[in-house]
């Protein structure tokens, strides 16, 4: 029986259907392989940012060692080898970056936890209430009462509890430590817009300091002072500690200081007001016991960033207080 061929309008239809089942086929195979691609891109986008944080963790790790191996741990200054940034570059090709912030430049917030040694005595209130007047802040009564009720243990106070409790919605004060900056955005006059750098003519604008160069959260509970360190401290953290009255004998000290760093309060001691000399036993020291470490680790277009709040104790072991990522 003789073989007939199709029609031509079928094997014409047989064609267009091959032609379509082949693009419809590459078209799976080419949608396989970019979506393979893009597993692959983003699982080596994960491997490297793991690698990353390695590097960065490993840069924390490094800055604490030279802070542990420091041969003069009884003194601190921004000349010693901790505070001078590094910046390295591992085999990896990795850039690590690492710097290392003496937080006792800074008066600690969570010193408002603290009671005053007496009614003559300079309490953390009196610092605290010079300090924000040089940072601009002309009105800081309230708002340190507030800080100082939610700090300290006790409850009894204006801003205790029960004046959270009527806020919407109702809160508790901490009666703790602050833990971070960001907490004191919970507490009565401590606003956004407080914290918010204040452009043009303005009080704050014609202020000597600002509050990130002057004030710190030490994550750490206590039952006396962080001490603030006199050869690391800003000349308006020194001015708030002994009283802005002290205007010359900080003059002194910063002249001093130039010299070389302080190796005992002596001079301080000698320079200030007697009526300040507990202020300056128990506010200032010559050492630094808190460090803000940051690590950024980079590679290309991808970065990794750890921050660690370390402290130092009296035989320079070097413990976290706070890891911040
Ligand atoms: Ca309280």
């Amino acid at each position: 029986m003789p073989r007939t061929c199709p029609p031509a309008d079928q094997r014409g239809s047989a064609l267009v259907l091959v032609i379509i089942l082949a693009a419809v086929l590459t078209g799976i195979v080419l949608f396989a392989q970019l979506r393979a691609r893009l597993d692959l891109a983003a699982t080596q986008r994960a491997l490297t940012q793991l690698v990353l944080h390695q590097a960065a963790a490993e840069g924390i790790r490094t800055a604490l060692a030279r802070l542990a191996a420091d041969d003069e741990p009884g003194v601190d200054h921004l000349r010693k080898s901790w505070a001078l940034p590094q910046l390295v570059t591992n085999p990896a090709g990795i850039v690590v970056r690492v710097r290392v912030i003496d937080e006792n430049r800074f008066f600690d917030w969570n010193n408002l936890a603290i009671p005053p040694l007496g009614p003559q005595a300079r309490s953390a209130n009196d610092i605290a209430l010079d300090l924000l007047n040089l940072c601009g802040d002309y009105a800081p009564v309230d708002r340190l009462a507030a800080l100082g009720d939610w700090v300290d243990a006790d409850s009894s106070g204006l801003w205790e509890t029960p004046f959270y409790q009527q806020q919407a919605p109702p809160a508790s004060a901490a009666n703790r430590p602050l833990f971070a900056w960001g907490e004191l955005l919970y507490i009565h006059g401590f606003s956004r817009d407080f914290f918010r750098p204040h452009e043009g003519e303005t009080v704050f604008s014609r202020a000597v300091t600002n509050l990130p160069a002057s004030f710190t959260v030490v994550p750490f509970p206590r039952d006396r002072p962080t001490r603030v360190n006199v050869n690391t401290a800003s000349r308006e953290v020194l001015l708030a500690l002994a009283g802005v009255d002290q205007a010359s004998a900080i003059q002194q000290l910063l002249a001093l200081r130039e010299a070389g760093p302080l190796r005992t309060l002596q001079p301080i001691r000698r320079a200030v007001a007697p009526r300040l000399q507990d202020a300056v036993e128990r506010f200032l020291d010559v050492r630094s016991l808190f460090f803000r470490v940051e690590a950024v680790a980079l590679l290309g277009d991808q970065s990794a960033r750890i921050c660690a709040v370390a402290r130092r104790d009296e035989n320079s072991a070097m413990a976290i207080v706070q890891w911040v990522f």
